[in-house]
């Protein structure tokens, strides 16, 4: 066989400043705060807010078919500052679907907290910030909330088959919050 001796340039760069992937084939997700109801605690204070502000936006690299075993995603996202009431803007979170896949997330940029809860509801957090470095076990639900008042970004990787289950969530969300109080994020019980 004829072997093609070749130097090429990577299909993917990242910039380092804010996580942006540039490459072909990179999805973009936007979540907007009326894709987010039932997520945050004052639902008064959320019915009042424009629906079409954008929460939270994702960048993914897809290489192989979702479901296919072996493979491996590559996300970013960024999440904009900002509070629905005391409660800072956060993703929506989510247990995997296949529950044992693991995943690994890292700081980029701006300030914010890893929220983690496993099965039998025990909730904690974890500091995000440029550098920080996140191993999410299998089995433990991950929500990332924006603490501070400029964007938050992190990288994150995981398994192709993992998928993602967002259902027990929306039905029991997580049994603790990040709040602003007195001034600074706190974990407060759900109420
Ligand atoms: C995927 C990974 C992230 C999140 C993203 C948005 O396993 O955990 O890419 O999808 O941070 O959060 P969520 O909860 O809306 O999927
Ligand atoms: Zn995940």
């Amino acid at each position: 066989m004829k072997n093609h001796l070749s130097i090429k340039e990577p299909v993917f760069n990242i910039d380092y400043s804010n996580g942006e992937i540039k490459g072909r084939d990179v999805i973009n997700p936007v979540k907007k705060l009326k894709d987010l109801s039932g997520i945050f605690e004052d639902m008064q204070v959320f019915s009042k807010l424009d629906g079409e502000e954008i929460i939270y936006e994702v960048q993914a690299i897809l290489p192989v078919k979702e479901g296919l075993e072996g493979g491996l995603f590559y996300g970013k996202t960024t999440i904009l500052p900002g509070r629905v009431g005391t409660e800072y803007y956060m993703t929506k979170g989510h247990f995997h679907q296949k529950a044992d896949r693991a995943e690994f997330y890292w700081g980029i940029q701006g300030k914010g907290m890893l929220l983690l809860m496993d099965k039998d509801r025990n909730c904690w957090a974890e500091k995000m910030y440029p550098g920080s470095l996140h191993y999410i076990d299998g089995y433990i639900a991950h929500r990332t909330v924006n603490t501070g008042d400029t964007k938050l970004s992190f990288g994150a990787c995981w398994p192709s088959d993992t998928g993602h289950n967002y259902q027990e969530i929306i039905d029991n969300g997580f049994s603790s919050r990040i709040k602003e109080v007195d001034g600074k994020p706190q974990l407060i019980p759900t109420k």
